[in-house]
């Protein structure tokens, strides 16, 4: 910012001097029409030197008081003030002027006094001076009219950025969804952010002024808490895709969980992420233990989202995505479990099923059932309406050769049709606006499982779907 503030004040001596040189000759040659000097008019067939010299007399004289160490003695400092807002970009361009013409004027002021010594010299560079300061007003207007200009855009793109990254918090303590989170401030908790008219790096906020958006911002690092929960959290203002995992007791929703959450994070996100994390610690021992081959059965009871969370350098907040993986005898309908949350705020859905078990066509499609009818339930939505968010049938135990091993896309959906899901595939076609297929092991950090989260995330038009190879 300071070498964007020093270049506005050099060229506040440069661009100004151009018409001040023409202005300068266009003034000598009105003098050379009075007495005396419309004498040289008589005496010269050619008056265009005593126009031209005294002008770049002037401009030069000019640029020599303003740029060499003589120009102290005209009380030329060049003094740049130091932007009091910094590092807020742009605004010493507005607070500079008062400075600039400040020594302008007394540049003007010494070349007064010693005009009466050195007489030709020190009078076309007063000129130049004088018209130079004159000019100056327009150059600053200029610039200053740059300077809103890009201040705008600014502001424009930092609401933007905020809105759409803080949105929606998704607590990782809780799992519970709310707007925007509370920010610490030191004397009290408030809810929500306003950019400031100064655009990227400063907040207004009820107490004081914080640090917002960019490079230098520091906002996104002020203690954040859930407003529901009052947990703090540290998601630095991340933005949430929810998955909720849904099957029958034993299908693999656990281990599709960690085959995603574990490929995800050893690949660094398909390389493209700076940071690929867990975000409790819980979540690395259960990864550690399904890595070494057990996978617990998960309680029917609601639990904390798995949460990874993936840092780029290319994105202006991180990514966070959020699986629910609940017990599986809440798909069964004998559980009452209350409420799952997160069917009203999910972004994406996956029916898992295994086509190993006992009559696996049956188990499935009850499980299913019980899956849909509470999802409509949740979101007040009757059969009738289809469901916008994007569904994936995941099938597990690929490495058990049968008839659906391995397939994916249309293929497995006519297989499924073929061979007894007839009724599955039908109902989800029907529930749902996009449905997609995939074949997996899910015991593997196999690519079929991200490449069931990745066409979720493009189904829901999210980014996030980059960081899956
Ligand atoms: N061979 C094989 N076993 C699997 C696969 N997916 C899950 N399993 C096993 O099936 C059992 C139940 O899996 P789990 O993920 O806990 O199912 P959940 O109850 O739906 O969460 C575990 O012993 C897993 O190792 C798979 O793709 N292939
Ligand atoms: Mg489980």
């Amino acid at each position: 910012m300071n070498s964007l503030n020093s270049a506005v004040w050099n060229l506040a001596f440069f661009i100004p001097l151009v018409p001040a040189c023409l202005a300068a000759y266009a003034f000598f040659g009105f003098l050379l029409s009075f007495f005396p000097l419309k004498a040289i008019t008589f005496l010269f067939d050619d008056i265009e030197p005593f126009k031209a010299v005294p002008a770049i007399i002037g401009c030069f004289g000019f640029l020599v008081v303003c740029f060499t160490p003589l120009g102290r003695d005209f009380g030329m400092v060049q003094n740049i003030p130091e932007s009091k807002t910094y590092p807020v970009p742009f605004i010493g361009f507005s607070e500079m002027w008062e400075s600039l013409a400040s020594e302008f004027k007394s540049l003007a002021y010494y070349l007064l006094l010693y005009s009466f010594l050195l007489f030709p010299i020190t009078f076309p560079i007063l000129v130049v001076t004088v018209v130079a300061t004159v000019l100056l007003f327009p150059y600053l207007a200029l610039v200053d009219a740059a300077y809103y200009v890009v201040m705008a855009v600014a502001k424009a793109v930092d609401k933007r950025q905020y809105r759409t990254n803080t949105k929606r918090l998704v607590c990782p303590e809780c799992g519970r969804a709310s707007g925007r989170p509370f920010y610490d401030v030191g004397t009290s908790a408030i809810e929500g952010l306003r950019p400031s008219k100064n655009g990227i790096f400063s907040v207004e906020m009820e107490t004081a002024s914080f640090p917002c958006f960019g490079s230098k911002g520091g906002r996104k690092g002020l203690v954040q808490s859930c407003p529901l929960c009052s947990s703090v959290l540290e998601t630095a203002e991340g933005k949430p895709f929810v998955l909720s995992v849904a099957g029958a007791p034993s299908s693999g929703k656990t281990s599709f969980v960690h085959s995603v959450t574990g490929r995800l994070v050893s690949t660094s996100g398909n390389g493209k992420a700076d940071k690929a994390g867990l975000y409790h610690a819980w979540e690395g021992a259960e990864l550690a233990a399904y890595r070494a081959g057990t996978c617990d059965p998960t309680p029917a009871s609601f639990q904390k989202p798995h949460v990874v969370k993936l840092e780029s350098g290319r994105l202006t907040t991180c990514r966070l995505l959020y699986m629910y993986d609940i017990g599986g005898a809440f798909f069964t309908g004998q559980i009452e479990t209350d409420m799952q949350p997160q069917y009203a705020f999910s972004d994406a859905l996956a029916f898992v099923l295994d086509p190993t078990c006992d009559r696996p066509a049956d188990a499935a499609l009850d499980a299913y059932r019980v899956f849909v009818g509470r999802y409509r339930q949740f979101n007040r939505m009757d059969a009738s309406m289809r469901i916008d968010v994007p569904l994936a049938i995941v099938v597990t135990h690929a490495d058990v050769p049968g008839p659906l091993s391995w397939l994916s896309g249309s293929e497995l959906r006519d297989r499924m049709a073929d061979i007894g899901y007839f009724n599955l595939v039908n109902s989800a076609e029907r529930d749902f606006r996009r449905v997609s297929f995939f074949s997996c092991d899910a015991r593997k950090e196999c690519k079929e499982t991200g490449d069931a989260v990745k066409r979720l995330c493009e189904d829901a038009g999210e980014d996030i779907g980059q960081f899956f190879s």
